[in-house]
């Protein structure tokens, strides 16, 4: 890669990025093709719902400028759906001389296959993440992909936590439900982020207490809502008599899953089907409760979600973290203070030592701030895991 291969391969994962939380259980691809004297003919990203792939979209912008012209894909184009479908198919037909790759695919249908396809097809292939695996390109795109090779790797998808506290730490005062604590630019911030989730998760006693609406409420972007999880282990839902909730507003536009605990009646979980919402029965531990390994399973594995954001409440917060099921943490503060009279914590439990995060990203608007943190072992996991594949 030369400086302008690497130029335009930043360019492709910047656009890459438009598609988290939209493309699930795909991918976030970004592509950019250049023509024969170089100039940019083409751009394309996984579009909504994961398809049609980031390089169809490119070559379709680019036509016949793709013709002896070099392509900067994020990921490894595909070569399975039949012969005539995938994106090594495209790439040929369309007659490219070189693609740059930036990362190898880990889906078992890929994994090198869409190189090698390639290749046979004489096209000249560079693959970047093979050269310098510590190339910042490479480590963003590995992040920009950390949920999508969590979920094929591990069955699980990214999992994030949202709290938001004042600056001693706590998230709301004993017997007081929706205390406000961050401003408003910490407010409009926080839809931005669901917007680029695939799924939010809330414990019942959230819903019951807060009656949150949890969409993405940012103007023209409420299309980018995820789908909502509730953890509901008593199946409480579906005892409700008559009264409305908010979540189940505007399911047309996004999905509704409940999860309940094992032994729930059935005749319960008809009722929480009939408010126009899905049910998965989980197994229960021996504690009675339900395990976040199992959660991650059903999320990833079973419905294909790749990056899951966390909102409340504290007991969920507190088994989540004492269970060491954090990857990154979204911790919004606001500069007040509520003290330990009546404040809560946002952990209820703790472990025996102290449990270390690395800083991602801090932003600030005025009395509030963001800190975006991921768990102190976290890139190496994924790493690690990213290369057991090509060994
Ligand atoms: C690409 N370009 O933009 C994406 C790719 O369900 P399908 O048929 O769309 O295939 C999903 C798989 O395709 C996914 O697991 C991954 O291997 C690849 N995603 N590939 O060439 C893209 N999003
Ligand atoms: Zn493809």
């Amino acid at each position: 890669m030369d400086l302008r291969d690497k130029e335009v391969m930043r360019e492709a994962l910047d656009y890459a990025s438009w598609g988290l939380g939209v493309v699930w259980p795909n991918p976030s691809v970004g592509c950019v093709v250049r023509g024969v004297n170089g100039e940019i003919v083409g751009k394309g990203r996984t579009l909504s719902g994961g398809r049609p792939h980031a390089e169809k979209e490119a070559l379709r912008e680019a036509g016949e400028g793709a013709r002896g012209g070099e392509v900067s894909v994020t990921l490894e184009p595909c070569n399975h759906e039949g012969e005539s479908g995938s994106c090594v198919h495209a790439l040929l037909e369309a007659g490219v001389r070189r693609v740059v790759v930036l990362l190898g695919d880990v889906d078992v249908r890929v994994r090198g296959g869409g190189v090698e396809a390639l290749r046979r097809g004489g096209v000249e292939v560079e693959e970047v993440w093979k050269e310098d695996r510590s190339d910042d390109l490479v480590r963003d795109a590995l992040r920009l992909n950390g949920g999508y090779i969590l979920n094929r790797l591990e069955g699980r998808p990214l999992l994030s936590l949202k709290v938001a506290t004042t600056l001693d730490g706590k998230m709301g005062l004993r017997g007081r439900g929706g205390v406000k604590i961050t401003n408003e630019g910490a407010h409009e911030d926080v839809h931005r982020m669901r917007g680029c989730y695939d799924g939010i998760l809330v414990g019942w006693g959230t819903v019951k207490l807060d009656d949150p609406l949890l969409t993405c409420r940012i103007e023209g972007e409420s299309w980018r809502s995820p789908l909502v999880i509730v953890l509901d282990k008593e199946g409480s839902m579906g005892r409700l008599e008559g009264e409305e909730l908010r979540l189940m507003e505007d399911l047309s536009v996004r999905g509704l899953v409940v999860l309940v605990g094992e032994g729930v009646e059935d005749e319960v979980v008809r009722r929480i089907e009939e408010r126009g919402a899905s049910v998965r029965v989980m197994r229960l531990g021996i504690r009675g409760g339900m395990r976040w390994r199992d959660i991650g399973k059903v999320l990833g594995r079973e419905m294909g979600l790749t990056r899951v954001m966390v909102e409340g409440g504290r007991g969920v917060f507190t088994r989540m973290l004492n269970e060491s099921s954090v990857d990154r943490l979204y911790w919004y503060r606001d500069g007040s203070l509520m003290g330990s009279k009546d404040g809560l914590d946002v952990w209820g439990g703790g472990s025996d030592d102290v449990w270390r995060w690395k800083v991602l990203k801090r932003r600030d608007w005025g009395s509030s701030d963001l800190v975006v943190l991921e768990e102190e072992d976290f890139d190496e996991r994924l790493c690690g895991l990213y290369e057991e594949v090509w060994v």
